[in-house]
């Protein structure tokens, strides 16, 4: 359901050229770029949500879809309200004015309707939060560090082996990787397990988004904070630090790839052995301060 919103939009909206402008582009975009994962990563243009990848994100969109509708119709109400007062009510169609101050039953009516409103969108918004918000049973744990300026993962429910992420300049690149979202390692995840994801820093406040997950925690030093997603299909999933951490915060990306369960135990064999002798904190911190001046130069 790539642009599933356009299906609850009005068709007034729906004729206007510019909601129809987006998904055109994006459709010209993916069918010029062949053999890219279109799955679920930013795009060119994009207006309407990353395809959800998780059950919290398809929750996600549809409470969007609701209260984009009862802003549409407040939206329209209004402007209809306003439209009616300026025509009938101008001073040349109405010059004596109603000297009125008070209507017992419209203030109640204008009261209690914004009283309902905000109850509708309270009760799915509440289910929402703790549906995001608590754990479920967890089929496998993952630890998330962030630090200036890459990700640290540990896998401790497999073998507790960790890895440092970082990000691929853009002269290492390989065709059909994303620019300022590829990492050199990634972060593996069987589908359809639910993975507990603890976040913390190791020095200032980070935050570890993936919005076609749904999840966007803090990172913060000396907290360990959790969330969880389950990806529903195999594909790989981009996503971007989103807390303003220092001079390099718009360069340590996270890239997530989910796998079938027994692709995802070969590569924790693989990454067992890979990452079992790990220097590879302090390499990434060379890594991270030799990458400063190259890319601040690319930034101009
Ligand atoms: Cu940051």
């Amino acid at each position: 359901m790539r642009f599933g919103m356009s299906s609850l939009m009005p068709s007034a909206l729906l004729r206007s050229r510019w909601v129809g402008l987006g998904p055109t582009l994006l459709g010209l975009f993916a069918s010029i770029v062949p053999g890219m994962a279109f799955a679920d990563q930013p795009r060119p243009w994009e207006m309407m949500f990353q395809d959800p990848a998780t059950p919290v994100m398809d929750r996600v969109e549809s409470f969007h879809h609701l209260l984009l509708w009862i802003i549409a119709i407040i939206v329209a109400f209004v402007a209809v309200l306003l439209g009616l007062v300026c025509l009938r009510f101008r001073e040349s169609v109405n010059p004596a004015p109603s000297r009125r101050s008070h209507h017992t039953l419209l203030e109640v009516v204008w009261t209690a309707v914004p009283v309902l409103i905000l109850v509708v969108v309270a009760v799915p918004s509440f289910k929402l939060l703790y549906y995001s918000d608590v754990v479920p049973p967890p089929d496998l744990t993952i630890k998330a560090t962030g630090h200036q300026w890459y990700w640290e993962y540990e896998y401790p429910d497999n073998g507790d082996f960790s890895f440092v992420s970082n990000l691929v300049d853009d002269a290492d690149l390989q065709p059909g990787q994303l620019r300022l979202l590829t990492t050199d390692n990634v972060v593996v995840v069987p589908v359809g397990k639910n993975v507990r994801l603890q976040v913390t820093a190791g020095d200032v406040i980070h935050s570890w988004a993936v919005p076609s997950f749904g999840v966007k925690i803090d990172a913060v030093p000396g907290r360990l904070n959790e969330a969880w997603f389950n990806v529903k299909e195999p594909g790989t999933y981009y996503g971007q630090c989103s807390e303003l951490c220092g001079t390099m915060h718009g360069f340590m990306p996270i890239m997530v790839k989910a796998v079938p369960p027994d692709e995802y135990d070969a590569w924790v064999k693989q990454a067992q052995s890979d990452f079992a002798a790990n220097s590879q904190p302090e390499d990434a911190k060379t890594a991270a301060a030799q990458r400063l001046p190259a890319l601040s130069l690319a930034a101009r």
